[in-house]
Order: structure tokens, then C-alpha cells, then sequence
């Protein structure tokens, strides 16, 4: 009998968990931790790092855990990387479940950076009323650029901000196109800076962006090492079967 360990924290990881559930499969799902209140799931839930990919390992063993899946989210690299290299110690089988990449489309206005660091570089200039879309993890690395104003959308109130001309809508996704470009016009948004997550739970203020003719400053998401990636739910219950 397999028991599965689902890395989350996505829309697609909640889906798996749904089916896993449903399935009677013995699993766990995993938290970082990152937010106050994570969305409940139809299965046990763990909370918090394991501890390196060293603490990964111990936690495969202590819990005789068969498979496991890595559905966090695609900027999630160090899970990423340490699902990895723990499954290879453990000789667990490991598979991702992963989004493609977004790709712009006819009327998108995009400019792509390699990273959040070249996403700062790029907003050097005269000030703009941006929408930084990109979480709060990384606020930090923007307030080399504090000229601009500033609109946060973050999960959870932040008790300090490094930005000085910024304001914070609290909200989680998915969001819907309706509702995005109502912001960005209440708040006269001039750019949107993205994360490439792909899915369908973020990609509503690209939509937004393309129905205002707004550019965008699209951040690709961090290479990962190779590994078993898979893009459906079914594509995982048919892995799970197939040991
Ligand atoms: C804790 C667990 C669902 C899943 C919801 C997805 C979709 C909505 C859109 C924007 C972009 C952003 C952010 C975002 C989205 C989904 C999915 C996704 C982007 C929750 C969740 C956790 C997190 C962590 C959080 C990060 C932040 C990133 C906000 C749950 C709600 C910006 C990524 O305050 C913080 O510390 C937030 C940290 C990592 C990125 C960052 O750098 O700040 N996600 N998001 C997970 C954990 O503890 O393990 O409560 O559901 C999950 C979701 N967030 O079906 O409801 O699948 O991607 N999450 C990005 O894509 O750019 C918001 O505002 O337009
Ligand atoms: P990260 O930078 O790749 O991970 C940093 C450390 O956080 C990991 O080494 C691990 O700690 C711990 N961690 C990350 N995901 C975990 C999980 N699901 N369960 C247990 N520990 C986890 O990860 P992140 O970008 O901070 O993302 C954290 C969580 O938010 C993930 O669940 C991810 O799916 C979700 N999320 C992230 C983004 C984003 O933009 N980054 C967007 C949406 C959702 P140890 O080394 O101690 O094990």
C-alpha cells in the first residue's frame, strides 16, 4: 500500500489532494508554514521545513513513506532541489507535479527577466505605479528601487513594509480577470511585475494587464535539476499504480 508524501501549497496540490482523498490512499500534506492560516485539506497536513534534505530523509524513513510528489509551486526551488536529493538517499520515488510556463499572447506587452534580482535592475527609472505581484518573501530586494508606487497584494498583513510609496491589498488566489483589472484601474496601475508560475490561480492580472494594454515585467522561473515531472492529477494516480 503506497503512502504519499504531497509537497504543497498550489492550486494543483490541493487537486491531488482531493483525489488522493477521495482514492483512500494513505498521504500527508506539507506546509512551509509560510502563511497564518493554510487552506485546511481533506488529509492529515504537516506544518514547517523538514530541515535540509538531510531532515527530508529522516522524515521518509521515520514515516515509511513510499512516494512522493512535489507540487509546490515552480519558484519553490530549494523544496524542489532537496525533494530530490533526499529521494535519491531514500530511494523514494519522486514526481513532480508541475504548471508549463506561461507564453505570451498576441497583445501581451512582456518583458522577461531571468530572475527577481534582474526584475529590480529593470525598474530603475522615473517613478510608475507598479503592481508588484510577487508575494512578500522577496519585498526586500524592491526597496532598492523605492521611486515608485507601490501596490502589494500579499496573503497575510505585514506587521513592517521596506517600501516607502506603498499600499497593501490582503488577499489570496486564485484571482479572477474581473476583479484584477478593477484594481489596477482603482489604483491607476502604469506596470505589472509577475512571477512565471503558470496554472490558473495567479494568471488572472496577466489577463487584466492585456485587457488595459499594460505591460508586464515577467520574472522566468529558477532551472531546476531533472527529475519525473508529470502534469495531471490522473498522471500521478497512474504513477502511483505503476511502482
Ligand atoms: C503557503 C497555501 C488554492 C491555492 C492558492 C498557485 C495559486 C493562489 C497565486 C498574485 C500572485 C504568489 C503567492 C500566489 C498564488 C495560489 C495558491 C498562489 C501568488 C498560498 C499558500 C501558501 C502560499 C505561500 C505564498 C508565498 C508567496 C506566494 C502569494 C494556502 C495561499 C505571490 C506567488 O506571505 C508570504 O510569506 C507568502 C509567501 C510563498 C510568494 C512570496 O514570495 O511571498 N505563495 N500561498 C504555502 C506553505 O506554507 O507551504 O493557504 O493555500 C497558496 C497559493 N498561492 O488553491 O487556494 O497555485 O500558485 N501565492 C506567485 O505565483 O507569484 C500571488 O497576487 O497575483
Ligand atoms: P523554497 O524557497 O523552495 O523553500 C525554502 C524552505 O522552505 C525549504 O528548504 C523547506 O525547508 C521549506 N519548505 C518549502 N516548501 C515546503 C513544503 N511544502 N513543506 C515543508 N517545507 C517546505 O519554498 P518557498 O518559495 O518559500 O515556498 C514555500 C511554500 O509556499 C511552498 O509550499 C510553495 O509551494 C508555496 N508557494 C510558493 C510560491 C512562491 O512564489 N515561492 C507561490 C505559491 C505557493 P527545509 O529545508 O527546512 O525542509
Amino acid at each position: 500500500m503506497p503512502k504519499l508524501l504531497i509537497l504543497g501549497g498550489t492550486t494543483e496540490a490541493n487537486a491531488l489532494a482531493k483525489a488522493v482523498a477521495e482514492q483512500g490512499i494513505a498521504a500527508v500534506y506539507s506546509y512551509a508554514g509560510r502563511v497564518e492560516t493554510p487552506r485546511s485539506q481533506p488529509l492529515p497536513v504537516r506544518v514547517g521545513g523538514f530541515g535540509g534534505p538531510e531532515g527530508l530523509a529522516y522524515y521518509i524513513r521515520e514515516n515509511a513513506i513510499t512516494h512522493v510528489v512535489d507540487a509546490t509551486h515552480p519558484f519553490a526551488a530549494q523544496m524542489s532541489r532537496n525533494a530530490i536529493e533526499a529521494c535519491h538517499t531514500t530511494q523514494v520515488p519522486l514526481a513532480a507535479l508541475t504548471r508549463a510556463a506561461w507564453k505570451p499572447q498576441p497583445r501581451d506587452v512582456w518583458h522577461r527577466v531571468p530572475d527577481i534580482s534582474a526584475a529590480v535592475d529593470a525598474l530603475a527609472g522615473d517613478p510608475q505605479r507598479v503592481f508588484l505581484a510577487v508575494g512578500r518573501m522577496h519585498l526586500e530586494d524592491f526597496a532598492a528601487q523605492p521611486q515608485h508606487y507601490y501596490l502589494l497584494r500579499l496573503v497575510d498583513e505585514p506587521d513592517t513594509l521596506p517600501l516607502p510609496n506603498a499600499e497593501v491589498v490582503v488577499a489570496r488566489g486564485p484571482f479572477t480577470e474581473a476583479d484584477d483589472r478593477a484594481l489596477m484601474q482603482q489604483h491607476g496601475t502604469q506596470l505589472v511585475v509577475s512571477k512565471n508560475a503558470g496554472g490558473s490561480g495567479a494568471r488572472a492580472k496577466l489577463d487584466a494587464a492585456r485587457a488595459l494594454g499594460l505591460p508586464v515585467l515577467m520574472i522566468d522561473r529558477p532551472v531546476l535539476p531533472k527529475r519525473t515531472e508529470l502534469s495531471t492529477v490522473a498522471q500521478v494516480l497512474d504513477w502511483l499504480s505503476h511502482p
